[in-house]
């Protein structure tokens, strides 16, 4: 367990807004944040970018070998808990791919489930070949247990799970487009046909689905490359499964240029925050990105309000 870098404490009441500690992390490369509260405490589960041994991995592309999980009571010190999830030990996984791409993590019944997309064995040439495992745990940081086969039917990154008021969960995954499914109370299998939200955008790369409920509206929230990199947008619906009607921008395109942007959005002691990343800590190549957050607000009819990134 190591602690990253610490301001006071009164800098989150009184300065948060204004001077978010952008990026939060700053002695490794972290990315595709999924900010969680567990116990009244923050945590984030994310991809770790890192550059591959020689000959290992792929040049110019995302190299992620492993999983950390971050907490902070302030949203100022970060405690990295370390690793807990390795390439290797995934039964099902090409253990070569350096491809642990965008996680999730989730509370159900005093257990922590653990959803992530890797590379199978003999996925081939090209981009895909993916499917979602889950590992779980009895504490938020680990140690974690991982099933033995990813979730039967499921093909895809980018895995987001939301559980209900009612109970019921929900996965949802992204493949070009999003994809949902309800999730039996197990949480290792579908409990149902497979949804594709052909409704929020028709055209335009779609990814990293974010779903979350605030005073009965179903927020789908997700990266899309309307233009020529990703911005993130949403769309709302009355039941999570749709029909969404998207609604607009949450955060435009890095001016940074980095291609992607994948995030999350968490209520932590009354503020609502929009975890997202770009590549503050690597200007030169948009594959090794930093995770960053800032305040999100609503206005009064639930529309979300575009947020204007902020650095240190
Ligand atoms: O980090 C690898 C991939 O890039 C994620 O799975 C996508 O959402 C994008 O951020």
């Amino acid at each position: 367990m190591q602690k990253i870098h610490s301001l006071h404490l009164f800098m989150l009441f009184f300065c948060f807004n204004a001077f978010a500690q952008n990026p939060l992390i700053m002695d490794q490369f972290t990315a595709d944040p999924t900010a969680r509260v567990f116990d009244g405490r923050l945590y984030v589960y994310l991809s770790h970018d890192i550059v591959p041994p020689k000959g290992e991995g792929r040049t110019e592309w995302f190299n992620m070998a492993d999983y950390h999980v971050f907490s902070s009571e302030n949203l100022i010190d970060w405690v990295d808990h370390g690793k807990i999830l390795d390439q290797k030990d995934v039964p099902w996984a090409d253990s070569k791919a350096y491809s642990m791409w965008a996680p999730d993590a989730i509370k159900k019944d005093d257990k922590y489930y653990f959803f992530f997309p890797t590379r199978m064995q003999n996925a081939g040439e090209g981009e895909g070949g993916f499917s979602i495992g889950v590992a779980i745990a009895e504490q938020p940081e680990g140690p974690y247990k991982i099933e033995n086969n990813p979730i039967n039917g499921v093909e895809g990154i980018d895995p987001n799970v939301f559980i209900d008021k009612d109970g019921q969960v929900y996965l949802y995954w992204s493949q070009s487009k999003i994809y949902g499914a309800k999730l039996k109370d197990n949480m290792i299998e579908l409990d149902s046909k497979i949804k594709t939200f052909d409704e929020i955008p028709k055209k335009g790369h779609i990814e990293g689905p974010f779903v979350f409920e605030r005073g009965g509206i179903y927020y789908m929230t997700y990266p899309h490359v309307a233009n020529n990199i990703e911005r993130l947008e949403y769309a709302v619906s009355d039941n999570p499964m749709g029909p969404f009607t998207h609604k607009g921008v949450i955060m435009d395109e890095s001016e940074s240029g980095t291609w992607t942007n994948h995030h999350s959005i968490v209520d932590y002691k009354n503020q609502w925050y929009l975890f997202y990343h770009d590549n503050d800590l690597s200007p030169d190549f948009d594959k090794n990105r930093s995770i960053r957050a800032d305040s999100l607000f609503f206005r009064e009819n639930g529309d979300i309000k575009k947020v204007i990134p902020t650095k240190r």
